[in-house]
């Protein structure tokens, strides 16, 4: 007997047993090959397999790369359709939907004002760009254009950082006095390592913008903003410890501009005191992102190398077990786990961009902004660029 599955290619099974509509296509057109295009490309791969309810289905349709044998290599690797050399080539083709931007700080605005011009959705990798001066024209393009967008920081969609702002925004902490957070890595440490070109573009004010707020404490930025609202005004300091170092493009010595380090504290408008620190240079961590938020009547904390786990602790709780928790963020009701495998059993950084495609698809749906947009993480900018400012002038910056 026929069943009703082989005569109607419409509908297939998905892993309950149920039957659901074909998914729409969403053509991608990813731009930059680097470590950024293998963690979009691993999100767009991955999420229909686990999200199932989505109405959308990404089609990896072209790479756009600068170097034609590698863009291949990543096509073959990735299972993308087809490939470019020419970004502006990839914005002019009639089969892409959505531009996603991985390529370092310098061209995100060019790209995403072109893609929004041309009506394409645009996915940014963070920070939006090198300066809020840079960030507003993108902006106002996406803006202009009424295309969907999104920023990529992936941080927000780490299960246990979710959860975290459940609990801030069920009223648990009541009024929050402190908010602390800390990104710290070590791989800048060698003087003998050379600035700018690939990989190591982040170390090149030109192209990157700045050195650790842009890349590390934007992060922060955006996470605190999300989960404690606007900051108001920073003071801050930063250190460039290695003066000079070669530049990969040109093989000579050029001065280091970025700041290798930054500190600063703030207030939020919410009257809470901010304290921020990153560096590349402290020996033995290498990308140790942790946020402790203290409240009246409970407090949170949260460690990228121990990303499962939400640290919690209630003060309402009976005295003689009252003491900090540990939430194993795992089971089927807490954010985003009811699409993995069973309690108890983990997801990790990769898990992060899974979870922003499937926001980001479910967003075409509903018609609801996929946050952080192009606006939200203006906002980001905007902080950096006070915070960079202040450690210049020696002064506090309003944001
Ligand atoms: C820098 O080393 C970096 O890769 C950042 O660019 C990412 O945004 C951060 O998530 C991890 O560290």
């Amino acid at each position: 007997m026929i069943s009703g599955r082989d005569l109607d290619l419409q509908f297939s099974d998905n892993l309950h047993g149920e039957l659901t509509v074909a998914k729409k296509p969403l053509n991608i057109g990813l731009v930059g090959y680097g470590f950024m295009g293998r963690t979009h490309s691993n999100g767009y791969k991955r999420v229909n397999d686990f999200f199932h309810e989505l109405e959308y289905r990404p089609v990896l349709k072209a790479i756009c790369g600068r170097n034609e044998e590698r863009t291949k290599e990543f096509a073959e690797q990735w299972g993308y359709e087809s490939t470019e050399s020419d970004w502006k080539a990839l914005i002019a083709r009639d089969d892409i939907d959505a531009i996603d931007i991985c390529t370092p700080n310098n061209t995100h605005a060019e790209i995403a004002i072109a893609a929004a011009e041309a009506g394409k959705m645009v996915l940014c990798e963070k920070p939006l760009a090198r300066t809020t001066e840079e960030s507003l024209p993108m902006v106002e393009a996406i803006e202009k254009a009424g295309v969907a967008n999104t920023v990529w920081y992936n941080y927000r969609r780490v299960p246990a950082v979710t959860l975290a702002k459940q609990i801030i925004d069920s009223g648990k902490l009541g009024r929050v006095f402190h908010y602390r957070a800390n990104f710290l890595q070590d791989w800048t440490i060698s003087a003998d390592l050379p600035q700018g070109g690939e990989a190591l573009w982040r170390l090149d004010a030109e192209a990157a913008g700045s050195g650790v707020t842009g890349d590390l404490l934007a992060h922060c930025i955006d996470t605190a903003i999300w989960l404690n609202g606007g900051i108001k005004d920073v003071s801050a300091m930063t250190e460039t410890f290695i003066k000079e170092r070669v530049h990969q493009g040109t093989g000579e010595k050029q001065a280091v501009t970025i700041d290798d380090a930054c500190i600063f504290h703030c207030h939020f408008n919410n009257g809470s005191l901010g304290l921020f620190e990153s560096t590349r240079y402290a020996r033995g961590h290498k990308a140790l992102y942790t946020l402790e938020i203290n409240g009246e009547h409970a407090s949170i904390r949260w460690d990228l190398h121990d990303l499962n786990r939400l640290e919690f602790f209630d003060h309402s709780d009976q005295g003689i077990v009252r003491g900090w928790r540990t939430i194993h963020v795992t089971d089927g009701d807490q954010p985003y786990m009811d699409h993995w495998w069973v309690p108890g059993l983990c997801v990790g950084y990769e898990h992060t961009f899974v979870h922003q495609v499937a926001d980001f698809l479910a967003s075409l749906s509903s018609g609801e902004p996929c946050k952080p947009t192009f606006r939200d993480a203006l906002e980001t900018a905007r902080v950096c660029d006070a915070v960079l400012a202040s450690a210049k002038n020696r002064a506090w910056t309003d944001v």
